[in-house]
């Protein structure tokens, strides 16, 4: 019976919502939505020292499945790609601090992406960017005025893209301060209802409504 209603509803197409990845406000309109801030993190928060540009202020994230396509943006206290807080991103190459241009040899923006709750038998994925690149197959990311954006293409791939734990580092790998951290957990929402049916779960219901991604924060 009840397999027969679901069967009625078709799913609901996924709308595409691309990134630019360019690191740059001006392109956030209709692209980061509020809801997609995860995480906030404190100025200043660094052993050692300050970190300027690496100081992580907030962490945003979105998951385009109609790409499969998982984009991730930092916000820095500072100027991104500034190591040593001068305003300038690659004026001192000299060690320490080692800022040097960009996301330079000897600075770091990294994402590490793996399980949560669930064991999805995937991999994770950790997404490096220092050099001014990211060595991962499926993995980009750009600096710019604004934040840090990251994309990781094929993204079902690496992680259940509801349901997995992140962690960000920043820093410089030359300098005294420490790097700064944050870390953020997506989990999948699973509420049993009692119904003339049995018990059965919300995810089971919003899944073939196509209305499944639902978070919540842990
Ligand atoms: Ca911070
Ligand atoms: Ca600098
Ligand atoms: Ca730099």
């Amino acid at each position: 019976m009840i397999s027969s209603i679901f069967a009625a509803i078709a799913p609901l197409p996924v709308a595409a919502r691309t990134i630019t990845v360019d690191g740059n406000s001006a392109s956030y309109a209709g692209e980061w939505l509020a809801g997609d801030q995860w995480q906030t993190d404190p100025q200043g928060d660094i052993a050692g020292g300050t970190i300027f540009g690496y100081d992580l202020e907030a962490l945003w994230g979105h998951y385009d499945e109609a790409n499969d396509t998982m984009y991730f943006r930092l916000d820095v206290w500072g100027t991104p790609a500034d190591l040593d807080g001068n305003g300038n991103t690659g004026t001192v190459c000299d060690i320490p601090p080692g800022d040097c241009a960009g996301v330079g040899q000897y600075e770091q923006y990294t994402i590490i992406l793996s399980d949560n709750t669930e064991d999805s038998g995937l991999p994770g994925a950790v997404l490096e960017y220092k050099n001014n690149a990211v060595a991962h197959i499926d993995g980009s990311a750009q600096w710019g005025s604004n934040c840090v954006e990251f994309k990781l293409l094929h993204a079902s791939n690496y992680i259940d893209p509801i349901d997995f734990c992140i962690v960000v580092a920043a820093g410089g790998m030359v300098d005294l301060p420490g790097e700064d951290v944050m870390r953020y957990c997506l989990s999948e929402v699973e509420v049993s209802l009692l119904t003339p049916f049995g018990i059965i779960t919300l995810v089971g219901i919003l899944s073939i409504l196509g209305l499944w991604r639902v978070r919540r924060k842990q």
